[in-house]
C-alpha cells in the first residue's frame, strides 16, 4: 500500500539524505507552489513581499505598543526571562491584527499542504529582542515532543518579519534539508556554526518543518527584529497554548467558523468535543463538526455547574 493511503495530508517526504547534509537555503519566492516544493525538499520557504508598508508599519506600531502596555502592568506583566530575545505570548486575545495573520490565504496553503486542512493553531506569539544576545540560541526541532522516528511533519511554525531579519540582527540559523536526515541524526542537535543564517526582508513569510533543526541567531547589534510567529499542529497534537482555558470568550464569540475550528472548537474525528447541557446542534455522529459552548457543564446527581466565561460579569 502507497503510505500516502493512510495519511492525512497529501504531503507527500522527499526521500531521505544519506546523512546530515546540509542543504543550501531556498530561495525567497512568490509562488506559493514553490514554496510547498521547498517546504518538501529543504524543509523551509521563503515567500517575500507578503505585507506591504502599511501592515508591516502597523503591526510594529502594536507590537511595541503591546509590549510597553504589559511592561507597565508591573508585577503582573508575565516574566520574560533573562534573554534579550522575548516572546510575546497569547496574542490571540490581543488583537485582530494579529488573528487576521492566521487566516491569510499564505498561511492556509502552507500550513494546509504540510499538516492537512485540519490543522490547529498551537500558538500565537510576537518575536522580538529587546537588545544584543551573546550567542547562538539553543538548536533545536520544534517537534521535539514527538518521537522523531516519524517521517511526517505534525507541527508548523511561520514566521511573518516586520523588520529585516540579517545575521548581525540574529537572524534565525536553521539546517535545510535536516527534516530528511537519518534517525540518527534528529535527537542530537548539529554545531550551531554548520547551520545558514537567513536574510529575509521586513514583510516575508520564513516558514519551516517542525523537524527542521534551527535555532535563533546571536543579535550583535541590537535591533529588535520582530516577527509574529503562527505556531501550527496536526488536528491530533496537543496545542502549545491551551486555546480552550486561555482564550477570552469574546474572541470566540467573534471568530469566523475556520478561526474557531484553528483554535480547537471543531471536533477531529473523536476528539475535542464539549459535553455539557444541551446545544442547539448537538453531536450525534462521528465526523468533524463545529463545537459550541454549553451554557452548564453536568456533574454528580445533574448538579448543573455553569461554564466560565472569561470576562467577569457585573
Ligand atoms: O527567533 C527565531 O529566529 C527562531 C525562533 C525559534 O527557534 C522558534 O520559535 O522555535
Amino acid at each position: 500500500m502507497d503510505n500516502s493511503d493512510e495519511k492525512h495530508t497529501r504531503y507527500q517526504q522527499a526521500e531521505a539524505l544519506d546523512g546530515p547534509v546540509v542543504l543550501p537555503l531556498p530561495q525567497a519566492t512568490q509562488d506559493l507552489h514553490q514554496a510547498q516544493e521547498d517546504l518538501r525538499t529543504h524543509g523551509c520557504c521563503i515567500v517575500n513581499n507578503v505585507l506591504d508598508d502599511n501592515a508591516i508599519s502597523d503591526l510594529k506600531a502594536r507590537m511595541d505598543r503591546q509590549f510597553a502596555a504589559e511592561l507597565a502592568l508591573g508585577e503582573q506583566c508575565p516574566d520574560r526571562g533573562s534573554s534579550n530575545k522575548i516572546v510575546i505570548p497569547n496574542l490571540v486575545n490581543k488583537g485582530k491584527h494579529y488573528l487576521d495573520l492566521v487566516e491569510r490565504h499564505e498561511t492556509e496553503a502552507l500550513a494546509g499542504f504540510l499538516l492537512g486542512k485540519d490543522f490547529l493553531l498551537s500558538s500565537l506569539t510576537a518575536h522580538m529582542f529587546l537588545g544584543t544576545t551573546p550567542a547562538i540560541e539553543l538548536i533545536h526541532r520544534d517537534q521535539g515532543q514527538i518521537p522523531a522516528s516519524v517521517e511526517f511533519p505534525a507541527i508548523f511554525n511561520l514566521f511573518y518579519t516586520l523588520d529585516d531579519f540579517t545575521p548581525q540582527r540574529g537572524s534565525t540559523v536553521v539546517f535545510p534539508g535536516s527534516h530528511r536526515w537519518p534517525l540518527g541524526y534528529r535527537v542530537h542537535p548539529p554545531k550551531a556554526e554548520l547551520g545558514h543564517q537567513v536574510t529575509l526582508t521586513a514583510g516575508s513569510l520564513f516558514a519551516f518543518d517542525g523537524r527542521l533543526w534551527h535555532g535563533t541567531g546571536a543579535n550583535h547589534e541590537g535591533h529588535r527584529r520582530r516577527a509574529i510567529s503562527i505556531f501550527c499542529c496536526a488536528p491530533w497534537v496537543r496545542q502549545q497554548e491551551n486555546a480552550a482555558a486561555a482564550t477570552s470568550h469574546d474572541v470566540f464569540d467573534t471568530a469566523s467558523p475556520k478561526l474557531r475550528a484553528r483554535l480547537g472548537l471543531k471536533t477531529y474525528g473523536t476528539l475535542g468535543n464539549i459535553n455539557g447541557t444541551r446545544i442547539e446542534h448537538q453531536r450525534i455522529a462521528f465526523g468533524n463538526v463545529d463545537v459550541a459552548f454549553p451554557d452548564e457543564l453536568i456533574g454528580e446527581n445533574a448538579e448543573l455547574i455553569p461554564l466560565q466565561k472569561s470576562r467577569k460579569l457585573d
